[in-house]
């Protein structure tokens, strides 16, 4: 790979196995979920998201996505319970979205493409850091949300107003006050398997939890996400679409509802 990683064709998702060979490994993410080959597991507890909006520090373009970052010094904001022991911290959260309304998440169900997936990223506290958690078996809890298209959400607007500041990669600004608990759809049913981070290094440590229920957002906010930037100021303008990965092999793994 002669590039940095990204979503282009000649850096995208099927080229990074070549300096990322975990990227064929046995538990990637992410996956079609069929919810007919789910088991139900009476045994999974509701989640248990604690979210406190002091702790929302900024919003930045990284060049692949863009995210907001949480202070994460104490356990302020935490996701306890569902199918993980322990407490995790929220570090961060940050979308994956196509070109157009009929592709984007990177999870699927059932073959069925959302519009984008919201990822709520969360480190296990038996580790020191998230650094040291991310590369554990059992360091890191994600939550995801697909949006679906339909009426303009209110939530997600406070993070659209954003963006003409954080247009280009590198560029971040402050955003305080955030409650990502708004972002939740109604109902916390969720689907639960073992795998890894979507993005380079792939690392496989993260226990999904991607949640049955889409939130809503209008295709007028859809359009306003592809108006971010992969390019950093004084480049050749790069739209920032298609940041995802498709489906990876399920290789046996369970996946496991919260729901019959
Ligand atoms: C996005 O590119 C985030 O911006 C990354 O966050 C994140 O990497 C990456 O996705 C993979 O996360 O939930 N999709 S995912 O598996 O959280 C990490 C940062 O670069 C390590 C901080
Ligand atoms: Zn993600």
């Amino acid at each position: 790979m002669s590039h940095a990683w990204g979503y282009a064709p000649n850096n995208g998702p099927d080229k990074w196995a070549d300096n990322f060979p975990i990227a064929n490994g046995p538990r990637q993410s992410p996956i079609d979920i069929v919810p007919g080959e789910a088991s139900y597991d009476a045994g999974l507890k509701p989640l248990n998201l604690k979210y406190d909006p002091s702790t929302c520090q900024d919003i930045l373009n990284n060049g692949h996505s863009f995210q907001v970052t949480f202070l994460d010094d104490t356990d302020n904001s935490t996701l306890t319970d569902g199918p993980i022991s322990g407490t995790y911290r929220l570090k961060q959260f940050h979308f994956h979205w196509g070109a157009s309304d009929n592709r984007g998440s990177e999870h699927t169900v059932a073959g069925t493409k959302y519009p984008a997936e919201l990822h709520l990223v969360h480190w296990n506290t038996k580790y020191p850091s998230f650094g040291e958690a991310a590369s554990q078996p059992d360091g890191l809890a994600v939550v995801g949300v697909f949006l679906k298209i339909g009426d303009e959400n209110a939530n997600l607007q406070k993070l659209l107003d954003a963006f003409d500041a954080i247009k280009a990669k590198g560029k971040q600004t402050t955003f305080a006050n955030f409650n990502p608990a708004t972002l939740l759809p109604g109902c916390l049913d969720y689907w639960t398997y073992d795998g890894s981070l979507t993005t380079p290094p792939l690392l496989e440590s993260v226990t999904w939890i991607v949640c049955k229920e889409p939130i809503s957002v209008s295709s007028e906010q859809m359009a306003k996400f592809r108006s971010l930037l992969f390019s950093a100021e004084g480049e050749a303008e790069c739209c920032m679409v298609d940041n995802y990965r498709p489906p990876q092999p399920l290789k046996g793994r369970a996946v496991r509802a919260s729901f019959q």
